[in-house]
């Protein structure tokens, strides 16, 4: 607990704290919402003002923006690149990127009025007064993710780069990026290489060609949203980012409820269900499993992923539930043999493009355990909820908070002292004694 807190401490700049130390400077949205989470456990004053920094960058059309810079240097791509400062609905006085992540945030608010409420007295009316001022701000954000992101009505939240589904290179998005041609190569400016030696750790530069290449067609139209699908090389609904909005908009339903604005959140159950509606929609009737779709080419993909386990974030038909839970945990994913922990690594082990040291193509993500384990002793699954919950602790053990490990070995990869890590480990540490 105690290192875990100082990792937090460390990164900390005050108003938000660094998602990883040197190689990530800045303040991501989906990081903030998991780092708020284990903020709650130590203070929820400062839990509060780190969903308070994220939530005062909200563009004006509800889009909270995946990252919030700070001054300091060393990220690629920065401020020059996103050019946002020329898009109508960002706000003044920030510097965002164009585009989002998943919608974590209204769960981590929720768990701050759970703390808050723990500890009584004046932090209870700060958590209470916190969640009054929240829960417009997230309503709007989840009205954005289910109307502006769903322009077919298809009730899957549309995304426009890689990096919005916040699994940046997984092989769920090898189709839609080799559709994408890239005229001249722009000149990288990378920083992530020569912190991360080992290459095979992080995308390639052909890979970060087409993610600047997305950028600048939606810097072309200032990142505004009823003109970015008709330019957009990449469109994809992905059914990750919609089963998370499914259970955040249970979650805000629930806490608009509880603090007395019934009103502010009287769509939330239609936005859960069309969005949990979507994400059933998706799955393969043969597999069993979830699939996001490839606007573009006009049908769903088939890398396998954790993505494939989507209903288990947000529930629906219970056989659906029940056969995704048999596979996820079988031979093939969390029960393979060879694994270090018997968690789900992010792509199985015996697909044919699994690489078990390779960002979002085969590690094990401690976040991922943690939204895992929360999904399903939600849902009520408390077992197999406890169970990753005490392995995705004990992985942690190392105390180098890795930001992804190599299941077979354990290995913690990417950056060491990762903020969202050190979160879950402080939540699960709390949650257990
Ligand atoms: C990774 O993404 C950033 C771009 O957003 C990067 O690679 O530079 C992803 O793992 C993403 O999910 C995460 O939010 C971010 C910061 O931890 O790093």
């Amino acid at each position: 607990m105690r290192r875990a807190t100082n990792v937090l401490k460390e990164n900390d700049l005050g108003t938000m704290v660094m998602a990883a130390p040197r190689l990530y400077p800045h303040q991501w949205s989906w990081d903030a919402a998991f780092i708020a989470i284990g903020l709650a456990r130590i203070s929820v004053p400062r839990a509060i003002t780190e969903m308070r920094t994220l939530l005062s960058a909200q563009w004006d059309t509800g889009m909270i923006p995946h990252i919030v810079f700070t001054d300091v240097p060393g990220y690629f791509p920065g401020p020059d690149i996103w050019g946002t400062d020329d898009a109508a609905a960002k706000p003044a006085g920030v510097q965002t990127s164009g585009i989002c992540q998943p919608p974590i945030h209204a769960i981590a608010v929720a768990r701050i009025l759970q703390a808050g409420r723990r500890t009584g007295g004046r932090v209870q009316e700060e958590a209470e007064a916190f969640a009054v001022e929240s829960v417009p701000k997230l309503a709007a954000w989840h009205r954005w993710l289910s109307s502006a992101r769903d322009p077919d009505g298809r009730g899957l939240v549309e995304i426009h780069h890689g990096w919005e589904s916040g699994m940046d290179n997984s092989p769920r998005w090898d189709d839609a990026y080799a559709a994408i041609t890239v005229g001249e190569p722009v000149q990288l400016r990378r920083h992530d290489t020569t912190l991360i030696t080992d290459q095979s750790q992080r995308p390639a530069d052909i890979e970060y060609q087409r993610y600047l290449h997305l950028v600048a067609q939606m810097r072309s139209v200032q990142y505004r949203d009823a003109d970015i699908p008709e330019i957009i090389d990449f469109r994809v609904g992905d059914v990750f980012m919609t089963a998370i909005l499914a259970v955040a908009a249970q979650e805000l339903a629930q806490m608009g409820a509880d603090v007395g604005l019934p009103g502010q959140v009287a769509d939330q159950p239609g936005l859960a269900k069309k969005a949990q509606a979507g994400v059933l929609s998706s799955v393969n009737p043969v597999t069993g499993l979830c699939r996001d779709f490839d606007v573009r080419a006009g049908s769903w993909t088939s890398a396998e992923s954790l993505a494939s386990f989507s209903a288990l974030i947000c529930g629906g038909q219970s056989h659906v539930c029940a056969r995704q839970q048999e596979i996820i945990t079988g031979p093939r994913w969390a029960g393979h043999p060879g694994l270090a922990y018997a968690l789900p690594p992010t792509v199985p082990p015996e697909a044919a493009g699994f690489q078990p040291r390779a960002y979002w193509r085969g590690p094990n993500w401690p976040v991922m355990n943690w939204l895992f384990a929360w999904a399903l002793r939600r849902r009520g699954e408390i077992a197999l909820g406890d169970l990753w919950r005490s392995d995705g602790l004990a992985q942690l053990g190392d105390l180098a908070f890795g930001e992804y490990y190599e299941p077979f070995t354990g290995e913690p990869l990417g950056s060491h002292d990762q903020s969202w890590t050190a979160a879950v480990a402080l939540d699960w540490v709390a949650e257990q004694a």
